[in-house]
């Protein structure tokens, strides 16, 4: 078959709602596209472990400590099942961490914020979850086999991890003064961020259109968000919370929520590594990867090791 005609099949395996497996041919737009967010989203994972790190020897209960702690572990198994899809394009992990450290490859904007209070912790469960079930619920449709089933698993784990955020909030919002004023503060602060995960609206987003055509993404960046902000609004009126959003109405016609344009001025600064944390969690991430280096040079022995013992036994 020509490369033209191989085109052609895929696009119309693709149409047909099959699953294309990494053995399979494919364009490689294709596959840069998909080895360019795969990559991205393990990123997230593992950076995403920081802010939520950051209270774990302060969470208030023992009750609420063994809770985020498995919340966390979860991120990083997250991490894994996702670096391993990556991997079926013939790039390892090695360079993959290689190009995060050099600016190379991104990871999600929401993680470049600090998280100041225990009710952050509520946040990043209700908001930065909920949106990454919203987002991560179309990708287990995504044509691609690995990716697909990777989300399928995580999906299972983001629910969970939803609603912790959310009992923390609504149990802050139903506590003190103070603690609901804690609660406020949280969503007033990662309100916005929490919209801008989705990327930017359909018509600036330079990837959208390929990624819709080979169902990468079934869904857009802008419908995705819209559906989040129609469940978040909710959630936020029943524990008595306010959207930080003087503009926010809800439109009967179209039966969705309206809110004000998002700072996109703000979104592309810290994606291009100027937000308030981007230098912070990345020099994290390269001085524990560096501490790490013992460890993987241990496993890598013991893996030679094993290699060696086989075949002595196999020339037996
Ligand atoms: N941050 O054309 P589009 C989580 C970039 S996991 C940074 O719309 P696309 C779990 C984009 O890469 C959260 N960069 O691109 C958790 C592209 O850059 P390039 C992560 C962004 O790919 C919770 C350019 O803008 N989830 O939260 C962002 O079609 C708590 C143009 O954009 C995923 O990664 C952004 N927010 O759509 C963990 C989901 N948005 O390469 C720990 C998988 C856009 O041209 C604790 N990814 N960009 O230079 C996706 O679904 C997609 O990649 C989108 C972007 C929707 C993020």
């Amino acid at each position: 078959m020509t490369e033209e005609e191989k085109a052609i099949q895929f696009q119309q395996r693709i149409d047909a709602g099959e699953k294309i497996e990494p053995r399979d041919w494919m364009p490689d737009d294709y596959k840069q596209t998909l080895f360019r967010q795969i990559s991205q989203h393990a990123h997230s994972e593992i950076i995403g472990m920081q802010p939520e790190g950051n209270w774990l020897l302060r969470a208030p209960s023992l009750r609420a400590k063994k809770i985020l702690m498995a919340k966390i572990q979860d991120e990083a198994g997250h991490g894994l099942y996702l670096y391993s899809a990556a991997e079926t394009f013939g790039i390892d992990r090695t360079e993959m961490i290689a190009m995060l450290h050099s600016g190379k490859a991104k990871y999600s904007s929401i993680f470049n914020y600090p998280a100041l209070t225990w009710a952050d912790m509520g946040a990043i469960g209700w908001l930065v979850d909920g949106a990454a079930i919203v987002n991560q619920t179309m990708l287990a449709k995504c044509s691609y086999g690995p990716y697909a089933r990777a989300m399928v698993r995580i999906c299972k784990e983001e629910g969970f991890h939803q609603r912790q955020g959310y009992e923390i909030i609504a149990n802050m919002s139903a506590g003190t003064r103070e603690q609901k004023e804690m609660a406020q503060d949280a969503l007033n602060r990662w309100w916005e961020p929490s919209l801008m995960m989705f990327g930017p609206h359909d018509a600036d987003s330079p990837h959208t259109h390929n990624s819709m055509k080979w169902k990468i993404k079934v869904e857009s960046n802008d419908t995705l968000r819209q559906r989040f902000i129609d469940r978040t609004v909710e959630q936020a009126h029943h524990i008595g919370l306010t959207i930080p959003d003087k503009n926010l109405k809800y439109n009967k016609e179209t039966m969705h929520w309206e809110t004000s344009p998002i700072n996109w001025d703000e979104f592309w600064n810290v994606v291009k590594g100027n937000g308030p944390c981007n230098h912070q969690r990345l020099n994290h991430h390269k001085k524990y990867h560096q501490e790490g280096q013992w460890v993987r040079d241990c496993a890598r022995a013991f893996e030679e090791k094993l290699k060696s013992e086989s075949a002595a036994i196999k020339s037996n």
